[in-house]
């Protein structure tokens, strides 16, 4: 496929920023509010739903697109900042300005990829998928089992009812423009006819099909237990500046910058399930894509900060403060200045600012535990070529989600409502990728040494192997005392999710449209 407008490849990866939806990269949609919409395709309806995929390419953003729209909201942002600086308004203080901008995404279950005619003629070459990826060929709720999920009776009925054959993805920076360019996009593929709600619960739950999240409001950028986010994610060559070599002063070994075929599906991508000799074992139609995973997940704050705060009572000789027990389980500080770095051991003074950025480092020792949820879901090391896991190497993703719900209120106890992240995550393979990392990663207590614990954040482990009061154990380690445990409560509970393909552009308006 040719490569159309990208910048120059420093390393040989190129990108066809034309071809590529445009969430699929570190800066993904630029967002304020974004909505997940699940829908189910009429199996009698499939071949009108075909022909309505023809006129969708302009409804859906290109990487090309999506980095103009960021390179933009950057320009503007740098404009408003300079107009301040000039009134002398401190930089903390300028309000970004909001350039009206909305961006979508749309992706298949692989149910959805077989109910329509190009699914059913065979032309997707879908028993070919089912080899090289059994985890998005089977779905979500039948890897229930190797990802250690909890049974499905806490899901929302949404992800329960098991009708999703697709997904759009819409982010923009009002609510408004993000229900215009839904509207729009149900419009252009008939919702009623050819698309349906994937669940319709009562009349007085109208949205059950649909999930929204939003930026919080007051602490933009931070999610739910008060975390910096968004700050490590994977480069890729072709679009994004890449990172500097390894800071040997902050012990890296290695950087974030990724060989693309790790996130999107290329010739070479590999999978688990593909001997060498099946390069290409994927039909190329698949070619541009990338997987998705969904997850939304429920954060528990009230049980996090009682647990910083206990563990802090518990060991005042040891922590300083809550805030620091809170950064032994998250490897960041709130501020997100890593806890592994000399500088930041135990004080979280740094300028938030410039904490946030900070990326280019590594592990020594145990400062950090080896538990931590950013030491667990990223081991920062060259890999030996015998190492415990072999796929270690490939274990990348792209996170862009999104926090959900209203801030938790200490002093409303009588408050029900509810919260989290709806988690997003791409990858070239989802075994290697998000399925290796929660599954063989967060939920061992083995992984990345012997009895390293639980990653307290993400961790499951099944009903089985709960205490009697459901709590699960991690270690959390320090210079004075050596290993400490905690027993935690389940900080972050799973309300449903799926996986889906996210096909290249040419794919929508070429193969997946064929009647
Ligand atoms: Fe995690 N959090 O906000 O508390 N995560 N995460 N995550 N996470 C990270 O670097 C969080 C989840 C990864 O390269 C930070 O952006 C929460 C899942 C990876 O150093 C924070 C939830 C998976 C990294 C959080 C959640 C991952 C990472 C530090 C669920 C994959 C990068 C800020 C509710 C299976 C690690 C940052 C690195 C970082 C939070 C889920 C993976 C603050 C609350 C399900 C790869």
């Amino acid at each position: 496929m040719d490569t159309v407008n990208e910048p120059p490849s420093q390393t040989g990866h190129q990108l066809n920023l034309n071809d590529i939806q445009g969430d699929i990269w570190s800066k993904g949609f630029p967002k304020f509010y974004e909505t997940y919409y699940f829908f189910s395709i009429e199996p009698s309806n499939a071949k009108i739903f075909a022909q309505c995929l023809k006129d969708l390419p302009p409804l859906i953003s290109t990487l090309k697109k999506v980095k103009e729209d960021q390179d933009r909201i950057a320009k503007a942002n740098a404009e408003a900042i300079e107009a301040a600086k000039i009134k002398g308004i401190p930089e903390k203080d300028v309000i970004p300005p909001k350039i009206p901008i909305s961006n979508a995404l749309i992706a298949f279950t692989s149910k959805g990829l077989k109910i329509i005619p190009a699914g059913v003629q065979g032309d997707l070459g879908l028993s070919k998928v089912r080899n090289t990826d059994p985890a998005f060929s089977n779905g979500m709720v039948k890897d229930k089992d190797i990802l250690r999920d909890p049974v499905s009776d806490t899901w929302d009925n949404l992800f329960q009812s098991l009708k999703i054959h697709g997904m759009l993805k819409i982010g923009g920076n009002s609510k408004d423009k993000v229900d215009d360019h839904l509207r729009e996009i149900q419009k252009t593929l008939k919702h009623g006819t050819a698309i349906v709600d994937a669940f319709r619960g009562s009349p007085s739950t109208p949205t059950d099909s649909r999930v929204d999240g939003w930026t919080r409001p007051n602490h933009r950028g931070k999610e739910h237990f008060g975390f910096q986010d968004c700050i490590s994610r994977p480069r890729m060559d072709g679009i994004d500046e890449l990172e500097p070599d390894p800071d040997p002063k902050a012990h890296a070994v290695v950087n974030m910058n990724t060989d693309p075929k790790l996130l999107i599906v290329r010739k070479n991508t590999h999978s688990e399930n593909m001997t060498s000799d099946q390069d290409g074992g994927r039909p190329e139609w698949m070619y541009n894509g990338s997987f998705l995973v969904f997850r939304k997940l429920e954060q528990n704050v009230k049980a996090f900060r009682e647990l910083t705060t206990k563990e802090w009572k518990k060991n005042e000789d040891l922590y300083e403060s809550p805030a620091y027990v809170a950064a032994k389980l998250m490897g960041r500080w709130e501020s997100g200045a890593p806890l592994a770095m000399p500088d930041f051991h135990t004080k979280d003074s740094r300028d938030p600012d410039t904490a946030k950025w900070i990326n280019n480092f590594g592990y020594q020792g145990e400062v950090c535990p080896v538990a931590a949820h950013i030491r667990k879901t990223n081991i920062r090391e060259k890999i030996p070529p015998n190492f415990q896991d072999p796929r270690a190497e490939r274990t990348r993703i792209i996170r862009n989600g999104i926090p959900y719900g209203s801030d938790y209120n200490e002093k409303d106890q009588t408050d029900k409502s509810t919260r989290g992240l709806l988690f997003a995550c791409y990858q070239g393979n989802i075994e290697d990728g998000f399925q290796n990392m929660q599954a063989n990663w967060s939920n061992s207590r083995d992984f990345r040494t012997l009895d390293a614990g639980l990653d307290p954040i993400i961790g499951q482990v099944s009903q089985k192997t709960k205490g009697v009061n459901g709590e699960v154990e991690t270690i959390i380690t320090d210079n004075k005392n050596g290993r400490h445990i905690v027993e935690l409560p389940q900080l972050v509970t799973l309300k449903g999710g799926e996986y889906f393909f996210v096909p290249s552009i040419s794919a929508l308006s070429g193969v997946l449209s064929k009647t």
